[in-house]
């Protein structure tokens, strides 16, 4: 076991030393010359944002922008913040320098230090092992940019000592503010990670240190703003790992909080958390017995609120997206049970009782939805079409329940999830909206993936969208816009996209609805199949205008 412990050991070491090998060739070297014959990378904007950062009340144009290593190379070898003044359109750039290089990164905006200008938060995910990730603070207050706090005492947190003790257990020892974390290690042949024993030859059989334990805190990993409460600010919370003899093995977060004090960021509070992933969260969860619904959910919220409350933005967003799976299938769970209960379990689904149990469906979800069950599990029984009913998640329950720890980004997607769930746009393949609602459906859907192109809910957004514009574009089976006879394209949705080009212009589905206009009048008004090929060729463009590059 000694050898394998070695071997660990040397092949994080050998991480360490490619990631810091790549970095200095980026950062240092010049160009090999195949490179240099062609022309240098263009700059790229990596991320974007309107905001008000100068302080004159006006927003103003914020990009992250990254000088890439080579044309083909995503890894950029440093990083500028440009804004454009809302009002002069001066070009202010602040140069983040050699820290900054690394992976495409993210901005956002938060009133970090107290003026009257919002800041500029910065992440570089560096592609180092371990997922380091550069924070940089900038303020553009008046016009002048200059770093909120030192960013590389952002990364590298608060000074803390590490011991190992006996009985496989760690002492994580905070001086300054004269706090202690005793964290648990994964002992001999516990579940975590039973193959390799990371403590042979460190521990005694009887639970006895032996040798030093090496224990390591990389820099910051991970960093958000969150509004302190009643302040009007927002504080700055950075993210890092813990491990223990391995790099892979994680034993820890420390997380920090950051406030600006009048005059400079300092460290408000430090925690250590031990370890909890969202998968371990689904694996439990999964367990609850689904019978009993309130009881479950509540439990799954509970569970997440001791788990997540501290854990970073990426973390709380994959564990909610696992409660929502498992509201979901607690929701079609009830469902299959409602129509039990209803009497329409077992075929035939026809004949006298049948109709008799269908009959007796709407009355028992409304008693359902009054029920305290379903309002503690955040239920609705909803019309599913041809006289069936379901459960789905109640609208606001989600955001009602997990508050403030709901990224925004769950937030937004559930509250129109729900929405489609609750109040449907069709039924049986047939539009059962008027089209102005399916066009502000279709609106909704857009902004969602344009403001969160990067959200764990962008592909099912994605997929309500384009669902939602190919009926607003073409209508549905069921409901579609032309005679079925003559097949002439009925007035109504000529003038339904009309106006949502109109009310909608410049967004890539306005142009979708403009080219369908267009191949309508070019066709006579009469649907053909030529007809039929543009207007889908108008949906794959605006569906896929939001990927690849910026
Ligand atoms: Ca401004």
């Amino acid at each position: 076991m000694r050898i394998l412990d070695t071997r660990l050991r040397a092949s994080a070491a050998i991480t360490v030393a490619i990631a810091i090998a790549f970095a200095a060739v980026a950062a240092f070297m010049p160009l090999p010359a195949s490179a240099a014959q062609t022309l240098p990378a263009a700059d790229r904007i990596h991320a974007r944002a309107q905001a008000d950062v100068t302080g004159d009340g006006v927003d103003d144009s914020i990009l992250l922008v990254g000088h890439p290593y080579g044309d083909e190379s995503l890894f950029c070898t440093s990083h500028d913040v440009v804004v454009y003044d809302g009002v002069t359109q001066d070009r202010i750039t602040m140069v983040l320098g050699g820290t900054s290089g690394g992976y495409p990164g993210t901005i956002f905006v938060g009133r970090i230090d107290n003026d009257n200008a919002l800041d500029v938060v910065v992440a570089i995910p560096t592609g180092g092992s371990g997922g380091i990730t550069n924070p940089f603070v900038v303020s553009f207050a008046g016009g002048k940019p200059r770093f909120v706090g030192d960013p590389q005492a952002l990364a590298r947190g608060a000074k803390l000592e590490a011991n190992g003790l006996d009985h496989f257990r760690v002492r994580i020892t905070d001086t300054e503010r004269g706090k202690h974390f005793i964290l648990g290690l994964p002992g001999p042949g516990s579940a975590q990670d039973p193959e390799v024993d990371y403590y042979d030859g460190i521990y005694s059989k009887s639970g006895k240190l032996v040798r030093p334990l090496d224990i390591d805190i990389d820099d910051a990993g991970a960093i958000e703003a969150a509004p302190i409460p009643g302040m009007g600010l927002d504080e700055l919370v950075t993210y890092q790992k813990v491990w223990a003899v391995a790099h892979v093995n994680t034993i820890a977060t420390v997380r920090t909080v950051w406030r600006w004090t009048g005059r400079q960021m300092a460290i408000a509070a430090v925690d250590v958390i031990p370890p909890f992933t969202p998968e371990a969260y689904a694996e439990y969860i999964r367990s609850f017995d689904k019978s009993r619904p309130a009881a479950a959910v509540e439990k799954a919220i509970a569970e997440y609120k001791a788990r997540f409350e501290l854990a970073p933005l990426s973390i709380r967003e994959m564990a909610f997206r696992e409660f929502r799976q498992f509201h979901l299938a607690i929701a079609a769970a009830e469902g299959m049970s409602l129509e039990a209960r209803a009497g329409l379990a077992d075929p035939p689904k026809t004949g006298e009782a049948a109709q008799a149990a269908y009959e007796r469906l709407p009355r028992l979800a409304s008693q359902l939805n009054a029920s305290s069950e379903y309002k503690r599990a955040g239920l609705n029984a909803v019309y599913d079409g041809e006289g069936t009913w379901t459960v789905v998640p109640r609208p606001g329950f989600s955001v009602e329940k997990f508050g403030r720890l709901l990224p925004s980004a769950s937030a937004d997607f559930v509250s129109l999830d729900d929405r489609e769930r609750n109040e449907r746009w069709q039924y049986d393949a047939a539009i059962v909206v008027p089209l102005s609602e399916l066009g502000s459906r279709v609106a909704a859907w857009e902004a969602y993936l344009t403001k969160y192109p990067d959200s764990m809910f962008a592909d099912e957004a994605g997929t309500q969208f384009k669902r939602a514009l190919s009926a607003l574009l073409m209508g549905t089976n069921n409901t579609p816009h032309y005679d079925y006879t003559t097949k002439r394209v009925r007035p109504d949705a000529i003038e339904a996209l009309k106006a949502y080009a109109k009310d909608y212009s410049g967004t890539p589905s306005a142009e979708a609805a403009l080219d369908t206009l267009e191949a309508f009048e070019k066709g006579g008004n009469v649907i053909t199949n030529a007809v039929r090929r543009e207007i889908n060729q108008a949906l794959d463009r605006a569906t896929k205008a939001g990927e690849g590059e910026i």
